[in-house]
């Protein structure tokens, strides 16, 4: 296929047959970017950027983005070759559609462009800043970036503006705020002051399931769209944005919420839920798909045994600690959803990072447990999981490499104890990065975890989890 989507053939697109294709209707070029978002990944482009997308075909256009990678230049550059422009396949179960995205207006590379994101974030045309840089991106490079962005800002008197962090973290807008305001204390106080008053840095819980996009994606694109889209992604129907009302821009609480974001004063209950029970779920399916070689949630939780697991872990040892209303609406919706066929969500993508990700999903809930005498033997039997896939090898006896920044040093040491679980467990157990201070040193957390790796090596993890459901 030698024609790809872009600007001129935007308008003459075959489209899938029946069905439905959105595109934009507003004029792209007219726009200056409004918001500059930093982690140009599928997640943004299949959840802030469509409801920004949304904003501007209801003819609001300062929400057109900037979109910045922050070292790769492969998607960068193959947004710029399409004008921004990608498609979106949403399957739910009322069927499958397609949206063209029109909201990223250009896009760069914070490591070889580095002044234009620091023009950027200086601009007066741009209001807000997103961020999804992942768990790992939280570092002084970061807040460097930032922090020399907010000062051009200063000096340029362009004005408040809005920071919003869209991680998977505890307190995101807290954090991001924290390590923004250390940096630049440590450089000049009277630009910290400046930031105290200018910059809101609202927590916010974001939510879609979008995979990383496949060859067979891309095919699929291809075919719907009768010209070629390398950057095109798929995900599901649901999406939830709660934000914290702390804007720079009062009036933004009622323009995200007239298309569908939820603005509240404490983001905490959504946070909370949607970290412990989804991500909490996705890294215990991702370590037992792994291990059991099976490739994707939907397969996992086609299992009834592992289905009857997610069940239980969420409403025995998470959900008594939440404040969410209506948890139990929420994780039958969220069984629903780790069930769709569609999207081919990979057990080895969510496994990426786990040793960064582990520590937001299950530990406030084993120490919540702990403290009111509650269940852990679910998320005991996920922690065992984990050391079991740490490592490296499922149960078919094909290796699979640990994609962490702390890989070898947890395979190394999995591999150094396979035949000892509780040597294992103290030594995994033992990373406070990880677990923290306290859990390791619990017997109701280390004598459960130790059990259930104990079931796993001796049976293998399927048996394992057969005992671990009749208990
Ligand atoms: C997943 C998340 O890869 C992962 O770690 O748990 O990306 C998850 O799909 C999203 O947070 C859903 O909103």
């Amino acid at each position: 296929m030698s024609e790809c989507l872009n600007s001129s053939t935007l308008q003459s697109l075959r489209g899938p047959a029946n069905q439905p294709l959105g595109r934009p209707g507003y004029p792209r070029a007219a726009n200056l970017p409004g918001v500059v978002h930093l982690g140009l990944g599928a997640f943004h482009r299949a959840h802030q950027a469509m409801v920004f997308d949304a904003l501007m075909q209801r003819g609001d256009g300062r929400w057109g983005l900037l979109g910045v990678a922050m070292k790769s230049t492969r998607l960068a550059d193959a947004m710029a070759a399409q004008d921004g422009l990608y498609s979106v396949q949403i399957n739910s179960r009322e069927g499958c559609s397609w949206v063209v995205v029109g909201s990223v207006l250009q896009t760069c590379v914070a490591a070889r462009e580095r002044h234009q994101v620091v023009a950027a974030l200086a601009s007066p045309a741009t209001r807000w800043v997103t961020l999804t840089v992942t768990e790992k991106g939280y570092g002084p490079e970061l807040a460097a970036l930032l922090v020399d962005g907010f000062a051009a800002r200063r000096a340029a008197q362009a004005g408040a503006l809005t920071v919003a962090s869209c991680d998977n973290l505890n307190d995101n807008g807290r954090k991001l705020q924290q390590l923004c305001t250390d940096h630049a204390r440590s450089r000049d106080a009277a630009l910290a002051g400046w930031m105290d008053a200018h910059c809101f840095f609202p927590n916010s819980m974001v939510d879609r399931i979008v995979p990383a996009a496949t060859p067979e994606r891309l095919q699929e694109a291809a075919d719907a769209l009768g010209v070629s889209d390398q950057c095109a992604l798929g995900t599901e129907g649901y999406w939830e944005w709660v934000i914290e009302n702390r804007f720079a821009e009062p009036a933004d609480a009622d323009v995200l919420a007239s298309v569908g974001v939820k603005v509240v004063t404490d983001v905490h209950p959504f946070e909370q839920a949607k970290l412990y029970m989804l991500n909490g779920s996705h890294s215990a399916m991702a370590c037992m798909g792994a291990v059991l070689g099976l490739p994707t949630v939907s397969d996992c939780v086609a299992q009834p045994q592992i289905r009857s697991f997610v069940h239980a872990l969420m409403t025995q040892d998470i959900m008594p600690g939440l404040a969410r209303p209506d948890t139990a609406a929420y994780r039958d919706a969220l069984l629903a959803r780790f069930a769709n066929p569609a999207l081919k969500h990979s057990v080895h993508q969510i496994a990426t990072d786990n040793s960064l990700k582990i520590p937001q999903r299950w530990p406030p809930s084993v120490a919540a447990q702990l403290a009111s005498g509650g269940k852990v033997k679910h998320l005991a039997f996920a922690a065992a999981a984990w050391m079991r896939y740490c490592r490296g090898v499922d149960e078919h006896a094909q290796a699979y490499s640990l994609k962490d920044p702390n890989g070898e040093m947890l395979q190394a040491t999995a591999r150094r104890h396979a035949g000892d679980a509780p040597a294992t467990v103290k030594a995994l157990l033992g990373i406070a990065t990880i677990w923290g201070e306290e859990l390791p040193r619990d017997e109701r957390w280390t004598a459960p975890v130790t059990h259930w790796l104990q079931r796993i090596k001796a049976v293998g993890l399927g048996p394992a989890l057969v005992e671990l459901n009749l208990d």
